[in-house]
């Protein structure tokens, strides 16, 4: 896609949306809510995650999330690493694998280590085709698959243009952490916004977000390929992950109390060394009130990538939705969202109670989180 063709593209969606929402008007948009497609019933999700696992410490506790959920939740068909040094994540993920009991029936392949186009580009080589292998695999056992991408879409970005009818036919959802549906106060002629003021027929910007830095150019061609299948891609936003955050001591204290576990203990080691960085990097925490703000952040983290764990297992538990269709721009990464109730195949994140998901996420890594408590979750 050309930056042409995506301003074009948006532009035409909008005028469309706006054209159908007069003669079908949704009173009280704002407020309105599209509940994101369900699992097919009695079959368990079929998971494939893509992972930047080894840096930001969310994406171990997503896969800690996960290896600690109940079992007749979900299959986990195989682990794919993303984004630079492909072959040390693959190492950290086998670890965890292993000291969780599960390196035995778990694959995991090293992807691809160079993004299609980054304003911070890396310098390494990567490799396609075990992670093509992986998604053949699926489809001779005739399994639909989710794919839980909490990293660059560079592994997604090949398969789509090199393999389009596997793509097409294995993949049954994507739930994607990257981007965010509105405020981009930045944008020429738009006011930062919030969600809960969004109207039909109007279109909202965002600011490039870290996994769509990583590579501009594989977000906008997964997303826009998606989209003329209509593959539902769910998007779990930064205007609900960056509403949740865990004390760096509530986190160390979780991690302590399991400690029996094997897998916790290595979680552990790799919390205190993220927490360490973040502490490192904001320098000597300052001590007035004014920059309190400021001190939290550096004993703490962000929880970005276990929301989309909780959403590929357990669809819209954790988050609400408003249907639309997400345009990247392919060379400066902001994002266009275009709402649209009728026929949008993306599901932008608007919501979330963060208490409520820091208790089941918690509860969760603690080895406490049955079925029960995720499926009588919205109901309370
Ligand atoms: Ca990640």
């Amino acid at each position: 896609m050309t930056p042409a063709e995506f301003h074009a593209q948006w532009k035409a969606q909008q005028a469309r949306v706006a054209a159908l929402a007069k003669t079908n008007p949704i009173p009280n948009y704002s407020t309105h809510f599209d509940p994101p497609p369900p699992l097919v019933p009695g079959q368990r999700p079929a998971l494939i995650v893509d992972t930047d696992i080894g840096s930001d410490i969310d994406d171990a506790m997503a896969l800690v999330l996960l290896l600690h959920l109940p079992k007749e939740m979900y299959d986990l068909l195989g682990i794919v690493t993303v984004y630079g040094w492909v072959e040390v994540r693959k190492a950290v993920t086998e670890r965890l694998l292993e000291a969780a009991g599960r390196d035995k029936d778990v694959p995991v392949v090293a992807g691809i280590s160079t993004p299609m186009f980054s304003p911070e580009p890396v310098w390494h080589t990567g490799h396609e085709g075990e992670f093509v292998s992986t998604l053949k695999k699926c489809l001779a056992e005739h399994r639909k698959v989710t794919i839980v991408a909490i990293g660059a879409l560079t592994n997604l970005a090949v398969l789509y243009r090199d393999h389009p009818v596997l793509a097409k036919d294995t993949i049954e959802r994507l739930v994607a952490v990257g981007g965010g549906v509105c405020q981009f106060p930045q944008f020429p002629g738009e006011g930062e916004i919030s969600p809960d003021k969004m109207e039909l027929g109007k279109a909202y910007s965002h600011v490039m977000r870290h996994n769509v830095k990583c590579d501009v150019r594989a977000a906008s061609l997964v997303i826009s390929t998606a989209a003329s299948w209509q593959q539902p891609i769910l998007f779990v936003t930064s205007e609900v992950t960056y509403r949740l955050w865990i004390e760096g001591a509530r986190l160390s204290s979780i991690l302590e109390s399991s400690k029996e576990h094997e897998e916790d203990k290595v979680l552990g080691r790799l919390a205190r060394t993220w927490l360490d960085y973040r502490a490192s990097k904001m320098g000597e925490p300052p001590k007035d009130s004014k920059t309190q703000a400021l001190v939290r952040k550096t004993v703490g983290t962000f929880p970005h990538d276990p929301v989309a764990m909780m959403e590929s297992v357990a669809p819209g538990t954790v988050c609400k939705y408003k249907r639309g269709w997400f345009y990247v721009h392919p060379e400066e990464g902001y994002t266009m969202f275009v709402p649209d109730p009728f026929e949008g195949p993306h599901y932008g994140s608007v919501d979330i109670d963060p208490e409520r998901f820091l208790q089941l996420f918690l509860q969760g890594l603690a080895h406490q989180l049955r079925t029960e408590d995720i499926a009588s979750y919205n109901s309370t």
